[in-house]
């Protein structure tokens, strides 16, 4: 597969960065003539070069430069990967902008030569994992988190388009290399002996159960093909916590190379299951039961607000226009979908994180083997009980008894 279109294209260093920022007018006012610029690349994602370019004398003029790679980072060019997902990534950008300024960067340009997006460097904040991991809580995270998405999937989906907009959209964000990805990492290859799924022998029997379980493989088929086609909205679609960066104060989301028309429950879940992993991980991270039970009970709080942030700020949006024209019942039956299948969304990602390819942090961080085991056969348990209970599922306050009441199946503490 050849990737690169543009032929003046070549991947950027460190080395080159400086001269490649001089030569762009947009960052004329920001970088001036003869000032001393320094670059660092940064990128520890699993995708793309990140690069750092600032004024020496004056570090608060920081520009952020992501730029494409024609293959996965991760894996090295035996992977190839289209480019034109930079082309996404900041087109989205630009519509989650407009929709909700204050939880996006601004994108300052976009050079499609380069696969290259030009974009506000947000030096106060961290990326929200790192931040859980440490035991931080974010106040103000669930309120923002629940508007972000109500306004991002709200406003792209039909409830708020006219017909023609939206086929053209959908055409517009047609992503079929990075939904391949998502269909083989999250919903297919975790579920099948693969070499590709790095989980530790420890938790082998566990996972060749779940591997072996028909029911439960059945509900996964179901999300795969609710991802594979409901064209909902224009979904994030990459939207864990290495996806957002936080503060006290604030919280952005990056990263967006993933978009594309799907399901918005695949955006709800992602959210909930980062933070339903970091709840498992803190079963081993947080030694003092105390101190654990409290940060837990703030991960189940940020998830119980979230939904109803979210719940509060999309019902107002489709009474905007109703293209659907629909009744009261209907609405309601449609958020209790989004809820039930946010669960099996969540179930599914947590699951990918914990056997295949792309683990988090959270919990592949965890030095100690048994340990490790501990956190991640809690994940599992909680994952695997918000997939055959999702149906059942009325109000989100129950997802959250469902992981209180979840253990591991190797306990670490007796
Ligand atoms: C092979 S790319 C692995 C993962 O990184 C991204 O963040 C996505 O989650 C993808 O599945
Ligand atoms: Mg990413």
């Amino acid at each position: 597969m050849n990737n690169i279109a543009s032929e003046k294209y070549t991947p950027l260093t460190v080395d080159t960065v400086i001269d490649y920022t001089r030569t762009r007018p947009e960052l004329r006012a920001m970088f001036r003539e003869g000032e001393v610029l320094e670059a660092v690349e940064v990128g520890d994602g699993n995708l793309n070069l990140v690069f750092k370019v600032w004024v020496q004398a004056d570090p608060k003029r920081t520009v952020v430069l992501k730029q494409a790679l024609p293959y996965l980072r991760l894996v090295g060019d035996s992977w190839p990967l289209p480019t034109d997902r930079a082309r996404i990534e900041a087109a989205v950008l630009a519509i989650e902008y407009r929709l909700v300024p204050q939880h996006t960067p601004k994108v300052y340009f976009y050079d499609p030569d380069m696969y290259l997006t030009a974009m506000q460097n947000l030096n106060n904040h961290i990326i929200m994992r790192k931040g859980l991991i440490q035991g931080i809580k974010y106040p103000h995270f669930a309120e923002h988190i629940g508007l972000f998405m109500a306004c991002t999937l709200g406003y792209t989906s039909d409830l708020v388009l006219d017909y023609k907009t939206k086929k053209e959209e959908v055409a517009r964000f047609i992503n079929p290399e990075l939904c391949k990805i998502t269909e083989d990492l999250v919903f297919t290859e975790p579920y099948r002996k693969t070499e590709r799924n790095p989980y530790h022998k420890e938790i082998e029997p566990q996972v060749l159960a779940l591997q072996a379980d028909d029911a439960l493989r059945s509900e996964v088929a179901e999300m795969k093909e609710k991802f594979m086609t409901q064209a909902q909205a224009l979904i994030h679609g990459d939207l864990h916590t290495g996806s957002l960066m936080v503060n006290q104060t604030e919280t952005y989301a990056i990263d967006p190379e993933f978009a594309f028309y799907g399901p918005m429950s695949f955006d709800i879940g992602a959210v909930i299951a980062n933070l339903f992993l970091n709840y498992a991980a803190h079963e081993v991270r947080t030694i003092d039961p105390d101190t654990r039970a409290d940060f837990r009970k703030y991960l189940t709080d940020t998830v119980i607000q979230l939904w109803h942030v979210f719940e509060r700020e999309f019902q107002p949006i489709w009474a905007q226009v109703d293209h659907i024209n629909m009744p009261k019942g209907y609405q309601e039956r449609y958020m209790l979908r989004l809820l039930q299948d946010g669960a099996g969304m969540a179930a599914c990602k947590m699951m990918r994180r914990v056997i295949g390819l792309a683990g988090v942090e959270d919990i592949r961080g965890i030095e100690n083997v048994a340990e490790r085991s501990t956190a991640a056969s809690l994940a599992l348990n909680i994952a695997y009980e918000l997939m055959m209970q999702r149906h059942e599922l009325r109000k989100i306050e129950e997802m959250v008894e469902i992981v209180n009441d979840s253990r591991p199946t190797y306990p670490w503490r007796e």
